[in-house]
């Protein structure tokens, strides 16, 4: 295979799991802008990813949040998917909408919400095995506000505890991706602030717990890729919750704030093998004032551009450059793969695919958005910034 042809054929198989919660309607704390022909149910939710798959051919799965997407059958929500061309992709668990959790969920101090917490993890697992579903994502919005609120490395035994539970209800096949995120809501302490504590915690609990880096959860001029390519060496990266961020969790479109640091992060995942290695590409994004169907295939493409990029780094030129302390050699050949136009390259792609090359276009020309804001009045929130 020549090398653009193992470029093509990557990229072919790539796969970009799209977030349920995402298709709903979204804001800030300060205002929700509801848009016309938002889905009203998980169903509608997944007939638009389905679009999302049909123009880019790279999103098959999606992932759910409970309890945003309970449904009194999640075989039969499968089978939806499924008779769509998709399938139910990670469980997103939801410990942080609850009154109980005010002080926290499964650090709580109090030993009754923490069992409540984890009745609501265990039954996320059994929601898995309904779905098919491989993934088990942890966030926790657990932390205090205040210095002395709550005991530090108690909150930690809490935690260490409640993971374990859930940790040997797991399948064989299942896995479980812990979240980490700096603040907010906590703004003193949080449980589980940075990839360290995440290691941490994954390390003692065994192959079936990873880390999940979500790209809007860490300080301002954190190297996310270093990260990535720590977390890779020690085969603890399970997934990517992709988003872009000016200030803090944004949550804007993937490749839209920084696009060269996507595709440093990326080249990190090609380089340490990720794309080969269960590593889930997810979205975690809100479009709070865009239409919600064409960002998401445009935060696709952001990926696939990114991706492709990626690839296209001449690995064996950047070698001998960084074997010669040849500084800026070795930064040209980065910097050469990153400045290459690859879109005409990710059109090929598509049209190998017998797909349309442009998805923005195609999608635009399906007439899909005019027939749900005819068909949908009503569509639902997606539970955040309610
Ligand atoms: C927390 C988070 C986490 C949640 C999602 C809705 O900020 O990134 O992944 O599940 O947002
Ligand atoms: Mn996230
Ligand atoms: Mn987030």
């Amino acid at each position: 295979m020549t090398e653009l042809a193992a470029v093509k054929a990557a990229l072919k198989t790539q796969a970009v799991e799209t977030p349920s919660w995402a298709y709903g309607n979204s804001g800030t704390r300060f205002k929700v802008f509801a848009q016309q022909g938002v889905p009203r149910d998980p169903y509608e939710k997944l007939a638009d990813a389905a679009q999302v798959h049909e123009f880019t051919g790279v999103a098959p799965t999606v992932a759910l949040h409970i309890p945003w997407d309970k449904v009194e059958d999640y075989g039969a929500l499968a089978k939806y998917a499924e008779e769509r061309g998709l399938k139910l992709g990670t469980i997103n668990s939801n410990t942080f909408q609850d009154d109980a959790f005010k002080l926290g969920s499964i650090c709580h101090a109090d030993p009754a919400v923490r069992r409540k917490a984890l009745d609501h993890l265990l039954e996320c697992v059994d929601i898995m095995d309904a779905t098919g579903s491989r993934d088990l994502k942890l966030w926790f919005a657990d932390g205090t506000n205040y210095p002395g609120q709550d005991d530090i490395r108690e909150r930690q035994d809490r935690l260490a505890e409640g993971l374990a539970e859930v940790y040997d209800r797991l399948g064989d096949d299942q896995r479980m991706l812990l979240e980490y995120k700096l603040f907010e809501p906590a703004f003193y302490t949080t449980d589980v602030p940075d990839w360290g504590t995440a290691y941490a915690h994954c390390l003692k609990l065994g192959e079936k717990a990873q880390v999940v880096v979500d790209t809007g959860h860490h300080a301002p001029g954190t190297n996310i890729e270093f990260i990535v390519a720590t977390l890779l060496r020690e085969r603890k990266l399970g997934g990517f919750d992709f988003n872009s961020r000016f200030y803090a969790d944004d949550d804007l479109m993937v490749g839209a704030a920084d696009p060269f640091q996507l595709f440093r992060i990326l080249y990190e995942v090609s380089r340490g093998g990720g794309f080969t290695a269960g590593v889930a590409f997810m979205l975690d994004q809100c479009h709070n004032i865009e239409a919600k169907i064409p960002a998401i295939i445009r935060s696709v493409m952001n990926v696939q551009e990114a991706t492709a990029k990626a690839l296209l780094v001449d690995r064996e030129a950047l070698a001998v450059a960084q074997r010669e302390g040849d500084v800026l050699g070795a930064n040209a050949v980065l910097m050469d793969a990153y400045n290459t136009d690859v879109r005409p390259l990710l059109g090929e792609v598509r049209e190998e695919l017998g797909l349309d090359p442009d998805p923005m276009g195609a999608y635009r020309r399906s007439g899909w958005a005019e027939k749900i804001v005819e068909e949908r009045v009503g569509g639902t929130q997606a539970g955040w910034g309610a």
